[in-house]
């Protein structure tokens, strides 16, 4: 048992979260939504939504393009973990492979993402040449690969040794258990609440969304998805409309959780839609929360989906299932704000 907790131990303090500045999670005041009308604004999930949300600044604050901003923002953990990052300290699937889901979109209608793409440490910018370069939507697995080599991307090996450890770990009880908030409790590296390896780490998505003075939308959404997945699993966040969605006319809206409940109500559109209907951002996260809550209530008692929104004047609102879901907000006025989402439970997971 000290072995196990050693190697943990081990394995955390080498993995990538640690470059990211750390964070006083008791900052994080509760807050549903955040006014707009403030000009330029970009908001993220977690708490690593901070530094992400200051790369994407350095381009929008100077005027620069919702999309150019958010792909650079999700870059930023992306890097963290590879040297660390999303790939190098993302665990594997059950087989031992890392595979990558991204998606990018603009509020044009513009859009494009890549699933369960293996080698490459940025599937965001991939994903942005899947919109950019060719006539389709998504690419997945070898020919997502496949292509990103043709766009010049090089291929590494994103299964660090520690990574490969911990996969032999869970090999030992291979039990399939997501868990809620570990997106922030792996980037607190919180030894003691990670337990045993075997369900848990299913870390590091970010979703982030931006806005311009003049309404104009962007949105990215990365992740190594959940650990010890079955192998060519694919979650929310590379399918649009599930783990993100953009529309000039109305906002737009990111997911992070258990991916599969996501697509099962096609999560960001519906919180779109319900802007569009008059609902304030807030109030349609937690609509959307509450349909997946109400399909499978005894499931959701213990899984996490959170929802984020950014309507196009600015106003932004999160809502989740659990609590523990931070999002960060950043603009003129403040670049390192971070917010604690209400929840339909007030169950402490982290
Ligand atoms: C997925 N939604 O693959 C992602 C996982 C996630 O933070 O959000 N992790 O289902």
């Amino acid at each position: 048992m000290t072995d196990r907790r050693d190697f943990l131990k081990a394995t955390l303090l080498a993995t990538s979260a640690m470059a990211l500045p750390r964070l006083s999670r008791a900052a994080a005041a509760v807050a549903g939504s955040v006014p707009g009308n403030v000009g330029a604004r970009v908001v993220s999930t977690w708490d690593f939504g901070i530094p992400a949300n200051q790369a994407a600044w350095a381009v929008l604050g100077k005027g620069g393009k919702p999309l150019d901003a958010v792909e650079k923002g999700v870059m930023v953990p992306e890097s963290d973990l590879n040297n660390h990052s999303v790939g190098r300290a993302g665990y594997p699937d059950r087989d031992g492979h890392v595979t990558l889901d991204a998606s990018i979109m603009d509020g044009d209608g513009r859009c494009g993402a890549v699933a369960a793409l293996e080698h490459i440490g940025h599937p965001i910018n991939v994903a942005r040449k899947v919109m950019e370069n060719t006539p389709h939507v998504l690419l997945v697995g070898d020919g997502a690969l496949e292509f990103a080599l043709q766009q010049g991307f090089k291929k590494e090996d994103l299964l660090t040794p520690e990574s490969e450890k911990a996969w032999h770990e869970w090999l030992k009880q291979a039990k399939y258990k997501p868990v809620a908030n570990s997106e922030n409790i792996d980037y607190h590296r919180s030894v003691q609440t990670l337990g045993l390896p075997g369900g848990k780490h299913n870390h590091d998505t970010i979703g982030m969304l931006a806005v311009d003075a003049n309404g104009h939308l962007a949105g990215a959404c990365t992740t190594s998805g959940m650990a010890w997945k079955l192998h060519g699993r694919v979650g929310d966040s590379p399918i649009i409309g599930a783990g993100l969605y953009v529309d000039n006319e109305v906002g737009a809206a990111t997911s992070t959780g258990v991916g599969e409940e996501v697509i099962r109500n096609a999560g960001s559109f519906l919180v779109v839609e319900l802007m569009r209907h008059g609902r304030s951002p807030q109030e349609a996260c937690e609509e959307a929360v509450r349909r997946i809550v109400k399909k499978r209530p005894d499931a959701a008692k213990e899984l996490q989906v959170g929802f984020l929104a950014l309507r196009r004047d600015g106003e932004c609102g999160a809502y989740a299932i659990q609590k523990g879901f931070t999002y960060a907000v950043c603009d003129v006025q403040q670049q390192d704000r971070l917010l604690a989402s209400p929840s339909v439970y007030q169950t402490t997971y982290s």
